[in-house]
């Protein structure tokens, strides 16, 4: 399923690009996942438009308008961005001008049967256990990426470790195009070895380098301002490809300065040596039961094991929805 060479490109790059992995099928799932999502913007805790925060954040207001949005307190990152004198608007050149969306959401995986039957019974479990060596696989999460057409709000450079509630660093994030990406329209970039850097940034909240939150971890160093000094990689993609990058390479994304659409998913993974870690500054987590303590092995109907399948042709997705009533009643997306 991974060929050696693109297991020692992961291990040496900390990022490959995988081709034809998902089925049509698997993709529209996921598609119809996110217009769904992207139907309930300003109703919904979890979905927001960082174009518009963006501007928000930089305009001379007082107050930051996210609707129903609440996973991330906007407010005190406005005035954490404003007070911060490394920050800049994070815009690309685009004589077009768009408004947007950069739609974000998360964890449809929780409400959505199409997403969990990619997200649990596709290849991708199985990918991910192989590049990670990994004995066992939960899933962690997924989240949504959209840039409209001429959506100029970059993607900030960030590595994605310090947002999750988790130590160690057997994980993958797989990153999954639902319209074909290039860098025209935003396909996302990695810097080629820095999971080898042996550091851990803080997280930023994509529109800014300003570290959000009470993390204690060091800023990401300012890739955008000088990007020809880092060994940038991206690759262009067709929907059914996937980019598989390492939880510690750190990545962004640019504008959309194109007429198309880049709408993108992406799925977490967690080996068996993760624990969990209750870590100062990650982002709180939506819809969670849980009541792990530091420590702890991922076991939790929260992070269902996807990896390995008890049998061969086992789908996890119907064996969920069967024992969690709530979930059997989802959409069938
Ligand atoms: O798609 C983007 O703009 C960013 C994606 C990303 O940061 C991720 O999947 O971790």
């Amino acid at each position: 399923m991974v060929s050696d060479a693109e297991r020692a490109a992961f291990d040496q790059d900390g990022v490959v690009c995988l081709r034809n992995v998902l089925t049509d099928g698997e993709v529209d799932h996921l598609r119809q996942a996110v217009t769904g999502q992207m139907s309930r913007l300003g109703h919904s805790t979890t979905g927001y438009d960082f174009e518009a925060l963006a501007r928000q954040v930089w305009d001379e207001g007082e107050t930051v308008e996210t609707g129903c949005a609440n996973r991330f307190d906007m407010q005190a990152m406005k005035t954490q961005v404003r007070s911060d004198t490394a920050a800049r608007p994070l815009l690309e050149e685009d004589p077009v001008s768009g408004t947007g969306p950069f739609f974000y959401d998360v964890a449809a995986w929780q409400h959505d049967r199409g997403v969990r039957r990619v997200a649990f019974d596709s290849a991708l479990p199985e990918i991910a256990a192989s590049l990670l060596d990994a004995h066992y696989l939960n899933f962690w999460e997924d989240t949504t990426f959209v840039k409209a057409p001429h959506t100029r709000q970059k993607t900030a450079f960030h590595q994605d470790l310090a947002y999750l509630q988790i130590e160690g660093d057997q994980c993958v994030i797989v990153w999954i195009p639902l319209d074909a990406a290039s860098l025209g329209n935003g396909v996302t970039q990695y810097v080629r070895g820095s999971h080898k850097w042996n550091s851990v940034f803080a997280p930023n909240v994509f529109v800014s380098q300003t570290p959000i939150g009470s993390s204690p971890e060091r800023r990401c160093p300012d890739i955008e301002a000088a990007p020809g000094a880092y060994d940038i990689i991206s690759f262009d993609v067709e929907p059914g490809d996937v980019i598989v990058h390492h939880v510690l390479t750190v990545h962004g994304a640019g504008g959309n300065t194109s007429d198309t659409w880049r709408r993108a998913m992406s799925f977490r993974y967690c080996g068996d040596r993760v624990r969990y870690l209750d870590r100062p500054g990650a982002i709180p987590q939506v819809g969670m039961s849980h009541r792990l303590q530091d420590g702890d092995r991922l076991f939790s109907a929260d992070y269902p094991l996807v990896w390995p399948k008890p049998w061969p042709g086992f789908r996890l997705a119907e064996a969920f929805d069967a024992q969690r009533p709530g979930h059997a009643r989802s959409r069938m997306r």
